[in-house]
């Protein structure tokens, strides 16, 4: 029988990327695509689509039945920036989101979820260099610790009920299809955007921040990966660190200017997400990713500077 795959949050920064690639691998109507919000008429038109509340238990289980969704790919999730202003609300949407698909998966009513973590799960007191897989994990963020409580709910999941559950702990995620929403890395999307109109970019976070990064396609590279993978290989439930390359906004700008003559960025608008960022690891040792199923990043920081910049133009 065809997979049929839910993707929830596919408006959103990675959403919209996953389903262009699920849909190609897949074909169309073996994806359902689903968010909150009433989707493009354009996307409407590729292929079907649930306006969906992930809260909403009831009718997340009528979609799940009514396509006879057998994977779910969650990306439904309030980001660090956000849920420091409505940490409650954040919470609620971060933890109640994942448990309505938990509990699918445990009563048997899907085989296999994705859910995504993020470096907002290690601390302050975390080795910021390389940060290893396994590691003090301090989180100073609501959505930092939504996103290590959930990690833990995923493993527990796994080991008490046997649920196939797989995570990343993503980078900052650089995209030009879609901007991203209420994160502290979203600098690095905003500046492209900027530069490709030829404007200056004003900065929020400090010029020396240095946080790890990666392009959306090897981020969908690294998302499909793991849920192919056999289920043998894939020996972490929590969620695997993967990285692709570091850079702080200095030096980015530095690399934008070589490709968008007289660009300039100015560090006058630093605000409250560079405390954030500065809990954060600068670079990641994605060892244990590439060992268990051959995880491999594809983008270098120039080359996805090039891309960016071509896509955006374009
Ligand atoms: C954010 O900045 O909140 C996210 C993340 C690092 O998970 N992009």
């Amino acid at each position: 029988m065809a997979d049929k795959i839910l993707v929830l949050g596919s408006s959103g920064q990675i959403g919209t990327d996953l389903v262009d690639s699920l849909r190609e691998a897949y074909g169309n109507d073996n994806v359902i695509a689903s968010d909150l919000k009433a989707p493009s008429a354009e996307r409407l038109a590729q292929g079907p689509f649930e306006q969906l509340d992930a809260l909403d238990d009831k009718k997340v289980f009528e979609v799940i039945k009514k396509h006879g969704i057998n994977q779910v790919y969650h990306l439904v999730a309030m980001l660090s920036a956000t849920a420091e202003k409505m940490p409650l609300r954040g919470w609620d949407l971060n933890m109640r989101s994942l448990f309505n698909f938990l509990e699918l998966a445990r009563e048997g009513h899907i085989s296999k979820m994705y859910w995504p973590s993020s470096i907002a799960a290690f601390g302050p007191n975390t080795p910021v260099e390389a940060t290893p897989q396994y590691t003090v994990m301090d989180p100073g963020t609501v959505y930092g610790i939504s996103k290590l409580a959930g990690e833990l709910w995923c493993d527990y999941y796994h080991k008490k009920y046997g649920c196939d559950l797989r995570g990343l702990r993503y980078p900052g995620l650089i995209s030009w299809k879609t901007e991203p929403g209420g994160g502290t890395t979203d600098y690095a999307v905003d500046i492209f955007h900027k530069a490709a109109k030829g404007e200056d970019y004003h900065c929020f976070l400090s010029e020396n921040r240095r946080l790890p990064m990666m392009y959306m396609p090897d981020a969908i590279k690294a998302t499909i990966g793991i849920m192919e993978a056999p289920a043998e290989q894939v020996k972490i439930r929590t969620s695997y660190n993967v990285g692709a390359f570091s850079f702080t906004p200095r030096e980015l700008s530095a690399l934008i200017e070589k490709e968008v003559p007289g660009f300039q960025t100015f560090y006058d608008a630093v605000d409250s997400r560079d405390a954030i960022a500065a809990g954060w690891p600068q670079s990641i040792d994605d060892q244990r990713a590439k060992q268990d199923w051959g995880w491999q990043p594809d983008f270098s920081l120039e080359a996805m500077v090039k891309d960016m910049l071509a896509n955006l133009k374009a």
